[in-house]
């Protein structure tokens, strides 16, 4: 085995890799190997740094010290510490989301030239969920009410979150018991800052039940308007084919790249990439056309809507640019690793910041807001059209042919597949043919073998007839792995098979980017409602197996708390705290009749999964 396959299972991610190496260039993998061993207080999570009387830490072999210098204890830290990861996580989700908000608003107010509605029956329904009667108002007028009202969301004035509607009755009753219904997006991010600042919240117990709520702020607010609000001004996903690896960058094209999360800038990218002067542009600089893919969650978010391919997941970002044929990647937050203008300097790719609210060294900041975004994209548009005379051709090293792949399942697409209604999956679930559904999620970490967490799950699960739903970068391991097909049903189980082949669909269905977790959880209540039981009684389970992000920390919490088992491949740090790991790992079954595995094996933790269905299965009396 080359070195570069324990790196990874892909061969675009190992021959690069390769040739990073041989350029000189340092990649996330080189930086591990040069961080360990990683600081062991920190991965127990008993180091704190929340105040300058410390920093402090818990000596875990109980000879050292076991207080900080306020007398927090490891209970107290380990607590405070993941707290604050989930209010990390909640807040860039849904600070994402209020830009959306910011979006639609303007776009009520006529300011937002170039951004419109693409979806008005969306538009239409989500306000009626909002309580505002859409009769009689045309789309600017709704766009502005229905923002409106979601900014109420937001802040303080409810005492509940809108989207909690969509709850079963019984599970928001159970919240309600225990005091985590969120109340208000900002507001309960807010509060974990507030109740984790020395001296306010020093029982392990409240501290996480309110980190609970701070994740259904997200799960059920920020990410949920996100979802729906990029639905509304950009088009509900519908089912359709498009392509993923190394390979969808074009030799003889300019290539540009949009990597992060929101799909505000990469829209107007979209639409500069287009246009018939760029096209003629790029003739004459000696290029065939204009190739725009994606990378990370702003890629999920063009290929769901517009089948735009995907060159990459997180692990991949740097390496895009080892190829030699990329003219610029355009980021907006969340995920861009600070070493991309590193590597950039070795190749000749531009690379472009557009959000005040993240910037990179050695990258070119260009403020996008809704007023400027069109101008904007033009504008980086030709300059890495032109960029392309400054590429040395020779140098070009694509190493792969891309990988066809299926996007485009939303709620609303696969309620579409099913002919109307979620009755026929509710029947194959009775019957047993699909035994239950799953949702694999996060990121890439270079602690783990990229991808192979991933693949290695998704086809133990479909195997057991296990219906798989694919967010984040967890779709380009699937893609690239052929999953993603119709024909993947061959890897299923019988009864999947049986189904994936009636609906001409693969067993493991992409559904989005990170803040489309959202609409596995929407899937959840609907089919609970449907059944007329809580969530936690269905067969669904969660996994995060090579999650690296706070958000996915806060998306396994809310997962959690909705009722859902949720399985980790990489350890949160939690170990230094023997009661909160209990907690974690089992006390929380008693209150929200789930809680979290760690197994970072990924043929355990399908084996894991299968078992949990298994039993919701018996539960309800449905065959094995
Ligand atoms: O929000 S899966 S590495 S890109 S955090 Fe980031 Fe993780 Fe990828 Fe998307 Ni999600
Ligand atoms: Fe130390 Fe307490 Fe300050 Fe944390 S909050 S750094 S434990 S004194």
């Amino acid at each position: 085995m080359s070195e570069y396959e324990e790196y990874s299972i892909c061969k675009d991610a190992q021959l690069t890799l390769k040739k990073a190496h041989e350029d000189g260039v340092e990649t996330a993998w080189d930086r591990l190997k040069k961080q360990e061993p990683q600081c062991g207080y920190c991965e127990l999570g008993v180091s704190c740094r929340i105040c300058v009387m410390g920093p402090c830490r818990i000596d875990p072999f109980g000879e050292g010290p076991q207080r900080g210098v306020c007398g927090a204890d490891a209970d107290i830290i380990v607590a405070r510490n993941l707290a604050r990861m989930i209010a990390s996580g909640a807040a860039s989700h849904s600070d994402h989301g209020r830009d959306l908000l910011e979006v639609l608003h303007k776009i009520g107010h006529d300011k937002a030239p170039g951004y419109t509605i693409k979806d008005p029956d969306k538009l239409r329904r989500i306000a009626k969920e909002y309580g505002v009667d859409p009769a009689n108002l045309d789309d600017k007028e709704l766009a502005k009410r229905l923002a409106e009202a979601m900014m109420e969301d937001y802040g303080m004035k409810k005492d509940r979150i809108t989207f909690i509607n969509r709850v079963p009755k019984q599970r928001v009753e159970l919240w309600d018991k225990f005091r985590v219904t969120p109340r208000g997006v900002d507001r309960e991010t807010s509060e974990t800052m507030h109740r984790t600042h020395m001296g306010v919240d020093n029982n392990y117990v409240s501290i996480l039940l309110h980190a609970v709520r701070n994740s259904l702020s997200d799960g059920y607010g920020g990410s949920m308007i996100g979802t729906e609000l990029s639905d509304i001004i950009f088009g509900t996903p519908k089912p359709g084919m498009s392509e993923v690896n190394l390979g969808v960058l074009k030799e003889d094209h300019v290539n540009i790249l949009v990597h992060g999360h929101s799909p505000i800038v990469s829209e107007m990218i979209g639409l500069a990439v287009e246009d018939k002067g760029m096209l003629q542009l790029a003739k004459e600089k000696g290029a065939k056309g204009i190739n725009l893919a994606g990378l990370c969650c702003t890629g999920n978010e063009l290929m769901m809507r517009k089948k735009i391919p995907m060159a990459g997941n997180h692990l991949m970002t740097e390496l895009t640019m080892v190829t030699g044929a990329v003219e610029a990647i355009i980021v907006d937050y969340q995920c861009i690793m600070p070493s991309l203008g590193q590597v950039a300097q070795c190749y000749h790719t531009k690379l472009y910041s557009t959000s005040d609210k993240a910037k990179f060294p050695n990258m070119e900041h260009v403020e996008f807001t809704p007023e400027n975004a069109r101008e904007q994209a033009f504008r980086i548009v030709r300059e890495a059209t032109e960029n392309f005379s400054r590429r040395d051709r020779s140098k070009v090293y694509i190493p792969v042919t891309p990988v066809k792949n299926m996007t485009g399942f939303s709620v609303e697409a696969i309620v579409e597949a099913l002919g109307g209604s979620l009755d026929p999956l509710i029947d194959a679930i009775k019957a047993g043919k699909i035994k239950g559904a799953v949702g694999v999620v996060g990121c890439n970490n270079p602690k783990i073998k990229q991808d192979s967490g991933h693949v290695g799950l998704i086809k133990g699960l479909i195997a057991n007839d296990i219906l798989v739903l694919t967010t984040g970068c967890v779709n380009v391991a699937a893609g690239k792995a052929g999953l993603q097909v119709p024909e993947a049903k061959e890897l299923a189980g019988p009864g999947l098979r049986e189904i994936c082949g009636l609906l001409n669909i693969p067993p493991s269905l992409h559904v989005g980017s990170c803040v489309d977790n959202s609409r596995i959880v929407a899937i959840a209540c609907a089919l609970a409602n449907a059944i007329g039981v809580d969530i936690d009684k269905l067969p669904l389970a969660a996994a995060a197996p090579e999650w690296y992000s706070e958000k996915a920390a806060t998306i396994a919490f809310y997962a959690m708390a909705s009722g859902i088992f949720t399985v980790l491949g990489v350890m949160p740090p939690i170990l230094g705290s023997k009661n909160v790991t209990q907690l974690a790992t089992s006390g929380l079954n008693d209150v929200f009749g789930a809680c979290f595995a760690v197994e970072p094996d990924p043929v355990k933790a399908a084996g894991l999964i299968t078992n949990h269905i298994m039993e919701k299965r018996k539960a309800l009396g449905l065959p094995l």
